[in-house]
């Protein structure tokens, strides 16, 4: 565990049912992608920059985030950024990402907004990713962005994506090329859902942006960004990985959202399902928006129910062993700290400042612990760490002392 402590801190740990959502809260996360692997659920999400430039998207790296419990989130930092794409020249613009598995190898497909969509590759989920390519793997026009990739039973992978349009391509086995054209989804209200208010031959039904593309039980689902905006999630099933695509109505309508984007990830983990998405709640701007999950249950004809957004989130599955090594910048809620890229390895918690606090969710002692143990710097005089029970003022059942180390 480590932590950069300067002045008295409270470690957390809560049984209670404090607020969840959203799951980031130490900095702006937007577009949701979660991959399941192992016994993990990896999200990435892109980043909204703290500071907006020319009051519209400011986009330069892409997050990732684990969680074995749903509600303790592991953050691993930045790992990819515009900076590993040498074919551009560019400080903005890296929207919503995904990222899949294949045969061991980790494929991060990332838009570069007015680039076309790049991709990434790494041995690990989280890194390191590098650009196997050094070219776009795909690219025609602004619509390239919001890639969404998915390896078929039979070993076919494609790639959707687009913005007002829905292409896709079938990736060759390498991930990282593919054959054949890029082929244009036809949108008809029976397909991508009747829009409501002005419809356009650009937007002619309620299909913006945002794919997810998957299968679940023979199912392939496609959901999606709708409009007009704000943007509410819609979602259309077929019985092909290319269609015909038939619509089957809003997951979460725009009110859940409060941004004018959304963007939903889904998953299945642990026998539940889950839909990631995004709001404003954590700053009121549109360009400054927060990741949030939910938990749902399919129809058994493999429908999605709609889906309220909430502020607790999901339930946590199982408990967080406090006897494991557990980093401190795994999270269920933090007030005032930050991460950071720690010298010796990993990420560190820092900027702690009195009063400042992490709680982590659902710690099962056992028979009850005798001591904790944390590794600390401290560039001022010291402080203290105080564990507490339930709330930040709840039972303090332990004080670790801090000494300054320079
Ligand atoms: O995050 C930038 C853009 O906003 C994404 O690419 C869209 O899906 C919307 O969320």
């Amino acid at each position: 565990m480590k932590l950069l402590i300067a002045l008295p801190f409270v470690l957390l740990f809560s049984t209670a049912l404090l607020a969840d959502n959203p799951v980031i809260q130490n900095l702006y996360s937007a577009d949701p992608a979660p991959m399941v692997y192992g016994d993990k659920v990896y999200l990435y999400t892109s980043h909204d920059d703290d500071v907006t430039e020319n009051n519209f998207f400011t986009m330069r790296d892409w997050l990732c985030y684990s969680s074995s419990d749903m509600v303790n989130w592991t953050d691993h930092g930045i790992v990819a950024s515009l900076k590993m794409f040498n074919w551009i020249n560019v400080n903005n613009g890296g929207w919503a990402p995904q990222c899949i598995e294949r045969d061991g190898k980790f494929y991060l497909y990332v838009p570069i907004q007015g680039k076309g969509i790049g991709v990434l590759v790494a041995d690990s989920p989280t890194g390191p990713f590098k650009d196997p390519i050094n070219k776009a793997l795909v690219f025609k026009s602004w619509d390239d962005i919001d890639p969404t990739a998915f390896v078929d039973s039979d070993g076919q992978a494609y790639l959707y994506w687009g913005n007002p349009g829905l292409w896709y391509v079938k990736l060759n086995e390498n991930m990282t090329s593919y054959s054949g054209n890029i082929e244009t989804i036809q949108f008809t209200d029976q397909s991508f859902g009747k829009r409501s208010g002005a419809a356009d031959a650009k937007r002619p039904c309620t299909y913006e942006e945002g794919p997810w593309f998957y299968k679940r039980n023979n199912l392939y689902y496609m959901i999606f960004a709708g409009g007009p905006l704000p943007e509410h999630i819609g979602y259309s099933t077929s019985s092909g990985p290319t269609g015909p695509w038939t619509y089957k109505g809003i997951i979460m309508t725009s009110q859940q959202g409060f941004a004018f984007t959304n963007h939903a990830g889904v998953c299945d983990f642990k026998d539940n399902s889950y839909i990631f998405y995004h709001n404003q709640k954590l700053s009121n701007s549109g360009y400054k928006r927060s990741v949030c999950v939910e938990q749902f249950t399919y129809g058994n004809d493999g429908s999605i129910p709609s889906i309220t957004a909430t502020q607790n989130g999901p339930n946590q599955i199982g408990s967080l062993n406090p006897y494991d090594t557990i980093q401190a910048e795994t999270i269920c809620w933090g007030q005032g700290v930050e991460t950071e890229v720690c010298s010796d390895g990993g990420m560190n918690v820092g900027n702690i400042e009195n009063g400042d606090y992490i709680k982590v969710k659902g710690v099962d002692f056992g028979a009850g612990a005798d001591s904790f143990e944390a590794k600390v710097a401290s560039n001022t005089s010291g402080g203290k760490i105080e564990l507490r029970l339930g709330s930040a003022t709840g039972t303090l059942v332990g004080t670790c002392g801090v000494e300054g180390t320079g």
